[in-house]
């Protein structure tokens, strides 16, 4: 199936596969809220998805990394696929980092067979919902790969851990394996749509200066739904 944004055949079924290889794939629209969602419901009929949740995230600077994370960990099973798509991009930094939980998982478990016991609890802010993951887990689609979010007030390292493994070295060394794995810092343009296999990719966003404006879009997410995607 193809898909005509801004005029350029965007071809679903290439993406599909760059997304299954890389764990990421970039459409390119137009920078405004409706193409851009356009794109992303297509992409989301495309697969398959029943809904997305839609919402504009906005802000002015941050001098903070955004933590690497997977998308909603206190799911028990976090949702495949994300999306951003950038309507205006910050005046310096604001990339968007992606790291590959495929080879990060092998990395560690090569190093250090003991991650394999490894669980956390994740909470949030915002919900009552909470979920204990594995750190590193098997799926169908990907093989191993990393569950994770950097150290929160809101994760809770499931005890015992294994004899030679501290929670502070467990959480150094997934960060380095983290490190070694980045598949891309993503630069942001407006119009562009990067959607990422939240079930192979951890992701984290650069402190930024000046004005950042995005819209995320999380498929079949079961807290938020806002566009309901025709069969
Ligand atoms: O703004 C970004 O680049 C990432 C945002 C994000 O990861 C999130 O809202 O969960
Ligand atoms: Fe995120």
């Amino acid at each position: 199936m193809e898909i005509i944004v801004q005029s350029v055949a965007v071809d679903l079924d290439e993406i599909v596969l760059d997304l299954n290889v890389r764990g990421y794939a970039l459409i390119r629209s137009e920078a405004n809220q409706h193409a851009l969602t356009e794109a992303a419901v297509r992409f989301g009929a495309h697969v398959g998805a029943a809904w997305v949740g839609v919402r504009v995230l906005e802000a002015h600077g941050s001098q903070e990394w955004l933590p690497r994370h997977t998308e909603q960990l206190d799911d028990p099973e976090p949702l495949r696929y994300f999306a951003l798509g950038c309507l205006s991009a910050s005046t310096s930094g604001g990339a968007t980092c992606l790291y590959d939980g495929r080879i990060a998982a092998r990395a560690l478990l090569k190093s250090r067979p003991e991650m394999a016991q490894v669980r956390i609890a994740y909470s949030t802010a915002w919900r009552p919902t909470s979920s204990t993951h594995p750190l590193i887990v098997e799926t169908p689609e990907h093989g191993l790969t990393l569950r994770f979010r950097s150290a929160l007030e809101t994760n809770a390292v499931c005890e015992p851990l294994p004899a030679s493994l501290s929670e502070a070295s467990m959480y150094t060394e997934v960060e380095a394996a983290l490190s070694e794995a980045i598949a891309v810092v993503h630069r942001w343009r407006p119009g562009d749509l990067l959607v990422v296999d939240n079930r192979a990719m951890i992701h984290a966003r650069e402190p930024f200066t000046g004005s950042r404006r995005m819209i995320r879009y999380r498929y079949d997410d079961p807290h938020f739904r806002t566009v309901i995607i025709a069969r």
